[in-house]
């Protein structure tokens, strides 16, 4: 199986990490949607990364819809969603927030970086800014004060795409996150990063 994208990406780092938790091995193509972008389009001609290319040569796209298919290839006890039905809809919101956390940064990382300053629109920057803020307000009201992971004994997919999500925002809009609001996040994280899936998976 073949992982394509930069570890840069929220998105791809959250799949490679899953891949080495649930012990399925992959490639890695370090591809740039944007420096490589021919070379990524004649894997996926959507140019997203993730892509993700199946034992089978089927091309896949979007992180979600990827750890959809590699949460049926993990074995039981390796899977990244609970089994309890009791804690799917947690566990579901909890993705979803830190899903919408690495969407926000990469909108608000796009409009400084890719558009030119005269054409930017700040009402939309400011509005993507106070969405970033709520959804860490929510992530870091779920953490609570519990030492260990979101779900027990190990780190789940709730708890990775936070962990991701949150390194892209530190990583590249630290005037626009404001840690020092979000102890709980910074201290998870921190506790994550050490981990070796984490740590043989550099964000940079
Ligand atoms: N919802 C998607 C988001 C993927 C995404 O936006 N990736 C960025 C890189 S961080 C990308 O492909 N950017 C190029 C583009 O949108 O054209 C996922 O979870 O995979």
């Amino acid at each position: 199986m073949r992982l394509i994208g930069m570890l840069d990406s929220p998105f791809v780092r959250r799949v490679a990490v899953s891949c080495k938790f649930m012990g399925l091995p992959f490639t890695h193509e370090a591809l740039s949607v944007f420096r490589d972008y021919d070379a990524f389009a004649a894997i996926n001609p959507a140019v997203k990364a993730p892509s993700f290319v199946t034992d089978d040569g089927v091309v896949l796209m979007d992180s979600s819809l990827i750890l959809d298919y590699l949460e049926r290839l993990a074995l039981p006890e390796r899977r990244l969603t609970p089994a309890d039905i009791g804690e799917v809809a947690r566990s579901l919101r909890i993705v979803g927030l830190a899903q919408i956390a690495a969407e926000k940064a990469v909108q608000i990382y796009y409009e400084l970086n890719k558009r030119p300053d005269d054409k930017r629109h700040q009402p939309w920057l400011d509005r993507a800014e106070g969405q970033l803020h709520g959804v860490y307000a929510a992530l870091e009201n779920e953490l609570g004060d519990a030492p260990g992971w979101l779900f027990g004994q190990r780190p789940m997919l709730a708890d990775i795409t936070t962990v991701t999500a949150w390194r892209f925002s530190k990583d590249y809009l630290s005037e626009y996150l404001h840690a020092e609001r979000y102890p709980r996040l910074a201290a998870f994280s921190a506790r994550a990063e050490a981990l070796p899936e984490f740590e043989s998976t550099p964000a940079e």
